[in-house]
């Protein structure tokens, strides 16, 4: 992946952003970029997106699952990663094991080797979003002990959850190149902003 993003800035990190379709990575991109709500389509491939945050970021968008044709491109893009945003459907109980798979496999791949990563659970305003300690545990993120890691719950609808998020993306982005030694550090961090 270059490091030159879409408006021809130099980038200063590169974040990409992953999830089964119609998890609601496109309409976070437009809620984190402070554009109206928009009518998505499906993303085939991926897009590229300079985000506005401090420092340049420029955000690819990939859709993982079910497009086993796909995926052999999107891994060639996985190279210089600095951070991973993984986005959950809070409400889709039913590909929540696709999702955790999917998941793993990103993070097995040698390019994402301690590469930190922030789960959004999204679409937590609907009535049956499943809750964020029952989602952590069925997408067992434990199973990263040696990787800086956050989950938050959010909603790209409401906006719920947001600031908090890219609050969790700047303290990820900070803490890359490191061999997270202080990924427990994070994750007490991560429940000390829960509990406020
Ligand atoms: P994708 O880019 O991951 O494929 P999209 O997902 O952003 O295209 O969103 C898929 C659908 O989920 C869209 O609905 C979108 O409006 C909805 N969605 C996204 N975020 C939220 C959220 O936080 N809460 C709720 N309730 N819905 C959300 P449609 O109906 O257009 O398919």
């Amino acid at each position: 992946m270059g490091s030159v993003n879409s408006r021809g800035h130099k980038a200063d990190a590169q974040v990409v952003m992953m999830g089964l379709d119609s998890a609601g990575k496109t309409t976070l991109l437009y809620r984190l970029k402070g554009h109206p709500l928009v009518e998505t389509l499906p993303t085939i491939g991926f897009n590229v997106e300079p985000l506005e945050t401090p420092g340049h970021v420029s955000l690819t968008l990939w859709d993982v699952g079910g497009q086993t044709q796909l995926r052999a491109t999107w891994k060639d893009y996985l190279e210089g990663t600095d951070v991973l945003v993984y986005v959950l459907d809070s409400t889709d109980e039913a590909r929540l094991p696709e999702a955790a798979a999917e998941l793993t496999e990103v993070l097995n791949d040698p390019n994402m080797a301690s590469v930190p990563f922030l789960v959004l659970a999204n679409k937590q305003e609907a009535p049956d979003a499943l809750a964020l300690p029952e989602i952590q545990s069925r997408l067992g993120l434990e199973g990263f002990p040696d990787r800086c890691w956050e989950i938050r719950a959010c909603s790209a609808l409401t906006g719920q959850g947001l600031p908090e998020a890219l609050q969790s993306l700047r303290s990820l982005l900070k803490s890359r190149g490191h061999l997270c030694l202080q990924a427990r550090a994070c994750r007490a961090e991560s429940s000390e902003h829960e509990k406020s």
